[in-house]
Parts: structure tokens; C-alpha cells; sequence
């Protein structure tokens, strides 16, 4: 007997921001939450399991329009037509108080209530399913304490949306512990909430595990993505196998630079790091964010604005040679080939330069006349300052605005020198 344990869909999930990013594939990526979800119907239905576990976050939030609702429908029935069941359950995202529009979803779908536990037996096979979905956003009690004992002689399934261990003062997630999971009895707990699939599973027996969400939807939701199936033999859980069901991958991805390298160097390396990405991806979109770094000669060059502009064209350019493939940021964290200190030594202005730099920072003194000036800078800028989220009273930032101004001032006249 086979079943799947899936959960985070977030079908419809709208992707903020994308537009800022010049040539995104804004339609590809918009639809990726759906095309996921497809996916997962499909593999349903070719590994003929039993059936399929949603454990929660089915939906991003209110349906956009009722679209929303029917392509869902759409997707069950494809399930119904194969006589594979879904058990469904609401998550803090689609919640009943959050999504208010309904349908009524295909006969092969059974919602767990969102009033108390409630249990599905699935006849075919004699497995029990217990659970109990979110009634509001915040869910800050244990649902877990109310499911009832197992039924005997069965394979009984505890399906969960839950942050897990937490504060329960704090935590508004339906927070639980393995622990106490463990100890109702269950041989399988499907859970939902956390994106981040448990690899391996948080327990092994039984297994408890977050099956992930399905597709991720910005840079912090990397790697491949999809849902588990599970394979049960006598009752007990004979093998766990990942299946992949994703349209987008999200790569971060680090270029690190050699002392010898220049720009054909710099992309040389990046043609490679994107062509990894691009097999990674198996033919999907991959979607890359690319951090160049390490001390090289290439940084020189990049520090000149121009030149930044043209390598960051250059490194998109590189990326459109390749089918599904897009750079969706790129950071240029690269450090200068000359040793600090050895300017700091010379006697030459740059040196003396240096030196008054680093006596600032050793003597951090907030009355001092530069700080001022920078006060003075805030003052006319507050709001954009504010928006930017940065605060010039931090002395963290005040460090790290000198640390940059000394590399930028180092790198433009130690290049100047004869
Ligand atoms: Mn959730």
C-alpha cells in the first residue's frame, strides 16, 4: 500500500516584488504554485497510491476569485476519476476565518473538521486518518491532545498542521512536541506548516515528518521541492522516497573568485556555476541568485560604476544562452588583491589616509565632528533613510558605512599609484 503525505501547496500564492526584477519570467513563476500541484495529481496517479494527505495551507489565503476554487475542483476530480481519495485539512493560511469563499469539492475529498478531531477510515485499505484542521489563523492550543487513541490492529495516520515545539504563549501555531506525538500511539504523522521538508524524518518510528511545501516561491525556499510517498507493509512504514514537484528551483548560489582572476576569469566561473544550476534544475526554470566573492584583480575593475553595470549585463546575457534559466540577483561582494596594512605602512597620502581611517574606528567617539556630518546627512534624509530601514544612530552601521569608504577609497587611489 502507497500513499502520499503533502502539504504547503499555497495554490495562488502571489509573488511580490517580481516586477523589480528587469526580464523575470513573471508568468512562469506566477503560475508555478498550480503547476505544482498538477504535478503532484500526476504522480498520484501514476504510482497508484491508495491516497493523498494534505496537511494543511492548501491555499496562500482568500481565493483571488473563484477561479481559484474551481481550477482546485479540477485537479480533485482528475484524483476522482481514479478512485484516489484525498484527506484534506485546513492550515493557518486557509484557515476557515481566512478563506471564506467555498466550493463543494469533488466526493473523493473528506475536509477533517475544523471544530474537533475527527477520523476517516479508508475503506480499501482499513487505514485510519485522525486530525483536525485551523479554525482561525491563530491556533495557540495543542489540536494533537484531543485526537483519540488508535484503533487497533490498524495503520492510523495523525495528520497535523503545527510549528511543532514552541512557546504555547507564544507560539499560535497549534504548537506540539514529538513527544507527546509519540506517545498517542499512531504509526504515521503527516504534518504540514514548516516549508523545509524533515530530511531525514524528525522521528523514525514512528516517522514524523514535514513533507515541505511544493513548490518554493522566493530564494529562501531553495532546493528541490515536492511531497513524500509513503510505502506501508503490515502496518509498518517500509520506505520514505521524496518526489520532486516543482517548476521553479531556486539556486543561492556562491562564486568565489581566485587572487588571479580578472573579469574573463569572473565569467568563466559564473558559465560554469550556471550550467551546475541549470542540470540541478532537470529541466525546470531555475532561478539563480549569484554572490561573487573572494579577493581577486577582477575587483578593481568592478568598483568603477560603469564597469558594474556592464559585468551585471554581461553575467544576464550569459544566462539568456540557456533555455529556463534566470538570474534573479546578483551581488558583487568581492574584496580588493592589496594587503591593508601594507598600505596603511607606506608614506604616502593614501597612507596617511588609511591611518586616519583606522584611528576613527579604534577611537569610536559618537561627538566626533565626521559623526556629526553624518547627523547632519541623516536629518535631510530621514524618510529615505527610514524607508531604506537604515538607522545612522546604529554604531554597527556607522563601522560598516567606514569599512566600505576606506575599500572604495584604497581601491580607487592604490590603482592610481605609480
Ligand atoms: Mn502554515
Amino acid at each position: 500500500m502507497q500513499f502520499i503525505h503533502a502539504a504547503d501547496a499555497h495554490i495562488d500564492s502571489p509573488l511580490r516584488g517580481l516586477e523589480i526584477y528587469p526580464g523575470a519570467p513573471v508568468q512562469q513563476i506566477r503560475y508555478a504554485t498550480r503547476e505544482a500541484f498538477a504535478n503532484l495529481v500526476t504522480l498520484a496517479i501514476e504510482h497508484r497510491v491508495a491516497f493523498v494527505v494534505l496537511a494543511g495551507d492548501l491555499f496562500d489565503g482568500p481565493w483571488p476569485d473563484m477561479q481559484t476554487g474551481i481550477w482546485t475542483a479540477n485537479q480533485f476530480r482528475r484524483l476522482h476519476s481514479e478512485d484516489i481519495p484525498v484527506y484534506l485539512m485546513r492550515g493557518n493560511h486557509d484557515a476557515i476565518s481566512e478563506v471564506r469563499r467555498t466550493m463543494r469539492w469533488p466526493d473523493n475529498v473528506f475536509e477533517f473538521s475544523c471544530e474537533k478531531a475527527e477520523t476517516f477510515v479508508h475503506e480499501a485499505t482499513g487505514v485510519v486518518l485522525h486530525g483536525q484542521g485551523f479554525i482561525r489563523r491563530d491556533v495557540s492550543e495543542d489540536l494533537s491532545a484531543n485526537y483519540p487513541p488508535p484503533y487497533p490492529h490498524c495503520f492510523n495516520i495523525g495528520v497535523l498542521h503545527t510549528s511543532l515545539t514552541g512557546d504555547p504563549a507564544h507560539d499560535t501555531y497549534a504548537p506540539t512536541s514529538i513527544q507527546k506525538l509519540r506517545k498517542l500511539g499512531y504509526q504515521y504523522w503527516a504534518l504540514g506548516h514548516i516549508h523545509q521538508r524533515s530530511d531525514p524524518p524528525l522521528c523514525s518510528d514512528p516517522p514524523v515528518l514535514f513533507s515541505g511545501n511544493l513548490q518554493g516561491r522566493h530564494i529562501r525556499e531553495s532546493g528541490a521541492k515536492g511531497c513524500v510517498l509513503v510505502t506501508v507493509e503490515q502496518d509498518r512504514v517500509e520506505r520514505l522516497e521524496f518526489l520532486a514537484t516543482d517548476t521553479v528551483r531556486w539556486f543561492p548560489v556562491s562564486v568565489t573568485l581566485e587572487l588571479d582572476d580578472h573579469l574573463p576569469e569572473l565569467y568563466q566561473r559564473v558559465g560554469h556555476a550556471l550550467e551546475a544550476c541549470r542540470v540541478h534544475a532537470d529541466g525546470r526554470l531555475a532561478a539563480v541568485r549569484l554572490r561573487i566573492e573572494g579577493a581577486c584583480h577582477a575587483h578593481a575593475e568592478l568598483q568603477k560604476f560603469a564597469q558594474r553595470e556592464t559585468v551585471m549585463a554581461q553575467i544576464r546575457d550569459l544566462s539568456h544562452g540557456h533555455d529556463q534559466l534566470w538570474v534573479e540577483k546578483i551581488e558583487l561582494q568581492t574584496l580588493p588583491v592589496w594587503d591593508l596594512q601594507e598600505l596603511r605602512d607606506g608614506n604616502d597620502m593614501l597612507a596617511e589616509l588609511l591611518r586616519q581611517i583606522a584611528a576613527t574606528r579604534t577611537c569610536f567617539d559618537p561627538s566626533d565632528m565626521a559623526w556629526q556630518g553624518l547627523e547632519a546627512l541623516a536629518g535631510k534624509n530621514a524618510l529615505e533613510l527610514s524607508e531604506a530601514g537604515i538607522d545612522l544612530s546604529d554604531p554597527q552601521i556607522r563601522l560598516e558605512w567606514l569599512r566600505q569608504a576606506e575599500t572604495f577609497l584604497a581601491t580607487s587611489l592604490a590603482e592610481q599609484r605609480p
